[in-house]
């Protein structure tokens, strides 16, 4: 097969979010623009790995394009000097499921096609993600190989700077044109002769749920959650929903022929689809409202539902009892002796993105275990994980995992619960209550405000920002517009954050008000949407009276965020009344 190198002409709008590139749908299919963005990968990596053949994966959630774009990524591999590409049957790999290939079986990255929790379909959203060495630091050299090789994850900052300074000079794209007709649907290894190379270019199409699967049975203890399900107790009724994203085929294999529970566990969802069947594939309680609704009826025990790529994770209690990602993250870190993993590998600290609630931060405490604080993004956890100075993390988006990847997992999460489940109460709420009495209630909240078009969001930022630079509110006390209450601000400033292992810096990662009884708010920008500026509102307090623990947050929280509205002034920048999500 010959290389052809073909002109292309260079985006300035290529930058990388908070995790991967997302733009529409048509805009990645239009002009090259995909092509371009994954010339840019290549060249980095080859780059990076100094001109060495890397071996690489690549899969997406089975929205529209990703098998278009898996085929282009097998053109352009063999173009680019890949050795060897792991392909995902059809296309559909999660993201844990990459990260799980990818340390499995060394290779030097990979690609996931996804916009993740934005919806998908020609006429929604695309997306590219890449997990990548972090170039080997003399740290990772020394001290943390993983099975003889650097650690990856989703590329830190450095990386996807670099990618980003690449798609700005772009000139050429190369690929091999005639490789086509490659069947991803059959399991199996193939090589091609590729011109100009010396080496031959190696694809080997793999079922990335096998992989999977493995590793979930070396972390957790599957009997003991077949007997949670269908054992001597009786029947433990769960429904588990995956938004007709990726999750489907881990789902049914996991509960119906590993853990064969098939009675106890209802699934919904579970066929793949290109435009997600309309869903939002987002699991929070107002774009998973179908299982809220399943859930009401009182007839499951335990519900949950993933992102289109699988990871993130929502859970839920019988009658739908709200388990919020703080919260969740706080229970699993309090009882992460009731997984196999943990007691083989022990617990180091935890982690946590800064918006994310102090709950985890009280178990930290207790267990006299550190605790980290990072900007929102999972690559911000990676070297933490690395370098053993944390177990498990989490983000209040939906996020929880730990360093049996570099991903978040919803899947982990999950079977984590089920694990607590059959170890500690079969109740999910009593589980929470028993953790609230013991280290009290961090109420939670987090208003979305989607897709704004025009400059209201930025100034409003901009004017935050200000705020911070002069001090202006530092001992100010405020009564709030609702509900009178009085909060005396002890901290504002705009987050930034110092890696401890590597001492790479990022900045302007959200504004934050810390008030003296504890509470806090936080303002950002989204970094993960196609259209408009989304901003966030996060609020977070804490209780320790336990006459208020069953108190409904958004009630305990109004007060708080009534102040929020006025201190950003958010109505007057954004135009906006109401949020479009809250969680
Ligand atoms: C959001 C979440 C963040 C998460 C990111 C990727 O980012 O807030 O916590 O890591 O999505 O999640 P942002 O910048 O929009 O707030 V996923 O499942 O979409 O990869
Ligand atoms: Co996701």
């Amino acid at each position: 097969h010959a290389i052809e190198t073909r002109p292309t002409k260079p985006f300035t709008d290529q930058k990388p979010g908070t995790s991967g590139l997302r733009k529409p749908t048509k805009t990645f299919i239009e002009n090259q623009y995909f092509e371009n963005f994954i010339q840019a990968y290549f060249d980095d990596l080859n780059e990076r790995n100094k001109d060495k053949q890397a071996t690489l994966v690549v899969g997406g959630d089975g929205r529209h394009f990703v098998r278009e774009g898996t085929r282009i990524i097998i053109q352009m591999a063999a173009a680019n000097n890949v050795k060897k590409l792991f392909v995902a049957r059809d296309g559909l790999m999660s993201t844990p499921s990459v990260s799980c290939v990818i340390r499995k079986r060394n290779t030097d990255g990979g690609i996931v096609l996804t916009a993740s929790h934005n919806p998908g379909g020609i006429d929604n959203d695309f997306g590219v993600k890449f997990n990548i060495s972090n170039g080997g630091s003399d740290f990772f050299d020394r001290n943390t190989k993983f099975n003889g090789k650097f650690c990856l994850g989703p590329a830190p900052e450095a990386v996807t700077n670099s990618v980003y300074d690449k798609t700005r000079q772009l000139t050429n794209i190369r690929l091999c044109p005639t490789l086509v007709n490659i069947d991803l649907l059959t399991l199996g290894k193939h090589t091609y002769e590729i011109e100009g190379r010396s080496t031959p270019f190696e694809i080997e199409i793999i079922d990335s749920v096998d992989d999977y699967v493995q590793l979930m049975k070396s972390i957790f203890d599957f009997d003991k959650i077949h007997n949670l399900l269908v054992g001597d107790k009786g029947k433990f009724p769960i429904m588990i929903n995956a938004l007709s994203g990726v999750m489907g085929p881990y789902v049914l294999r996991i509960f119906h022929e590993e853990l064969k529970a098939k009675d106890a566990v209802t699934v919904k969802n579970c066929q793949n689809l290109e435009d997600f069947g309309g869903h939002h594939p987002d699991p929070n309680l107002t774009y998973a409202h179908e299982l809220v609704e399943d859930m009401k009826h009182g007839d499951f025990e335990f519900g949950a539902a993933f992102d289109g790529d699988g990871d993130r994770n929502m859970i839920l209690g019988k009658s739908g009892f709200f388990v919020t990602p703080c919260d969740s993250l706080a229970v699993l870190a309090a009882n992460l002796d009731c997984i196999p993993y943990f007691k083989k590998h022990g617990i180091h600290g935890y982690a946590r993105s800064m918006p994310t609630s102090g709950a985890v931060d009280r178990v930290a405490a207790k267990n006299q275990k550190s605790l980290y604080e990072v900007p929102t993004g999972w690559k911000f956890f990676g070297n933490l994980m690395d370098s053993k100075l944390i177990s498990i993390c989490g983000e209040e988006s939906f996020g929880t995992g730990s360093d049996h990847i570099r991903e978040k997992d919803g899947m982990w999460a999950v079977l984590s619960w089920l694990s607590v489940l059959a170890n500690v109460d079969r109740s999910v709420e009593k589980i929470l209550h028993a953790h609230w009495t013991t280290f009290g209630r961090n109420f939670f909240t987090r208003y979305d405000y989607e897709e704004i078009d025009g400059p209201g969001p930025f100034a409003m930022l901009k004017r935050l920002e200000g705020m911070c630079m002069a001090n202006e509110l530092l001992n100010k006390t405020f009564v709030t517009p609702y509900g009178n209450k009085e909060y005396t601000v002890t901290l504002m400033d705009d987050f930034h954050y110092t890696d401890p292992v590597d001492g790479s810096y990022t900045e302007k990662q959200g504004i934050r008000i810390v008030f003296t009884d504890g509470s806090r708010l936080v303002f950002r920008l989204s970094g993960t949407g196609a259209r408009g500026a989304t901003v966030r509102l996060y609020a977070d307090s804490y209780e320790n009276d336990p006459s208020t623990y069953t108190k409904d947050a958004q009630e305990m929280l109004r007060p708080l965020v009534s102040l929020a509205l006025e201190i950003a002034q958010l109505k007057e920048f954004t135009g906006r009344d109401k949020p479009t999500v809250i969680t």
